[in-house]
């Protein structure tokens, strides 16, 4: 299939040609990485869509929600594509494939586009390419993006970076303290849904959210103007959906009123390309023989102890070879 064919199939919204253009996207080969940047260029950038991270340890809810919220955004009308990033998983899709069973009218839905994350251990981490392909569901029409990561490592903040809404899903009981949270992960989030808030846990779970409001109350806000929001919900039973789609779209709209949504946006983008070449520029150097070789002797040095880190480091970048 030509460029020209994969864009024509994207503007036409179809699925196949959508998958086809991720899986372009995905390669790490060079001559497929220059059809990617082609094809993205050719493509209109769509700005109206609303980009959500979902994010919370494995088992909290994630795919069933996923799949309750999914629904719910269909029959309101939106197109709705969900892209999973799941370092944990060895294999290509390992644990979304296991999901189909819990996304099960979602992934059969035309509406819908469910694609996993690349095998991990690719180079630059497994969102490396979560965002081309996000503007490749946009150019395919799907108008909500949901980004599901499980947390693991680095990836919650991979996709905070990538989203203009960052929810954080908690289980009920674990609010009896803040210690459980990772560090870092209060500073990012947007909204917090306590799950499974139902049957024996539905009070645990509202406990847990008035324990999380006062917490927050300490901490310095994302952004000035704009409070977090807690909910509790059971995703199980599609208790709250509606409610947390609409925390999540007056949310957007504060970001929209207070200028925030756009600068949010761009200043994802310089990140990004500063991440992009930076990366492309130590591919570059690393392609060189002689720095290379130059770098083993020096590695041989510092185990001997004959140099220090510091000392080596200084001598290679003075002799690198530029690309
Ligand atoms: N009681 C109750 N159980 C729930 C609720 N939501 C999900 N579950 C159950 O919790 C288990 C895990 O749900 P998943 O949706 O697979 O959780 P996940 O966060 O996607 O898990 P990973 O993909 O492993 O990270 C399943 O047995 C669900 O049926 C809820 O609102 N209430
Ligand atoms: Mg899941």
């Amino acid at each position: 299939m030509t460029i020209t064919e994969l864009a024509e199939g994207i503007r036409a919204g179809k699925r196949r040609h959508l998958a086809k253009a991720i899986t372009l996207v995905e390669s790490n080969k060079d001559s497929d990485r220059d059809k990617a940047t082609q094809l993205l260029a050719s493509l209109e950038v769509v700005d109206t869509s609303v980009r959500v991270g979902i994010s919370g340890v494995p088992g909290v809810g994630k795919s069933t929600f996923i799949e309750a919220l999914g629904m719910y955004l269909i029959e309101k009308g939106h197109k709705v594509a969900v892209l999973a990033v799941d370092p944990s998983s060895p294999t290509s899709g390992g644990s979304i494939l296991g999901d189909k069973t819990r996304m099960e009218a979602l992934s059969t839905n035309d509406q819908a586009f469910i694609r996993p994350s690349p095998t991990s251990g690719t180079l630059g981490g497994v969102t490396k390419t979560t965002r081309e392909s996000m503007l490749l569901c946009e150019a395919a029409g799907f108008d909500v993006i949901l980004v599901e990561t499980v947390g693991v490592g680095q990836s919650e903040f991979e996709v905070a970076s990538m989203v203009d809404c960052f929810l954080v899903m908690m289980l009920p009981g674990a609010g009896d303290s803040l210690q459980g949270i990772k560090r870092g992960i209060l500073e990012i989030t947007d909204i917090m849904v306590i799950n499974k808030a139902d049957g024996d846990q539905e009070k645990l779970a509202l406990r847990a959210k008035t324990e999380y409001e006062h917490a927050f109350q300490f901490l310095q806000p994302k952004f000035e103007n704009i409070q977090v929001q807690f909910l509790a919900i059971s995703a199980l039973e599609r208790r709250g959906i509606s409610d947390t789609w609409n925390r999540v779209e007056t949310f957007i709209s504060r970001l929209k009123e207070n200028g925030l949504f756009g600068s949010q946006r761009t200043n994802q983008n310089l990140s990004w390309f500063n991440r992009l070449t930076e990366d492309a520029i130590l591919t570059e150097l690393w392609k060189d023989s002689e720095n290379q070789v130059r770098a083993k002797e020096l590695r041989e040095k510092i185990e001997k102890n004959e140099i220090s880190p510091l000392a080596a480091s200084r001598e290679m970048i003075s002799k690198m070879q530029k690309p």
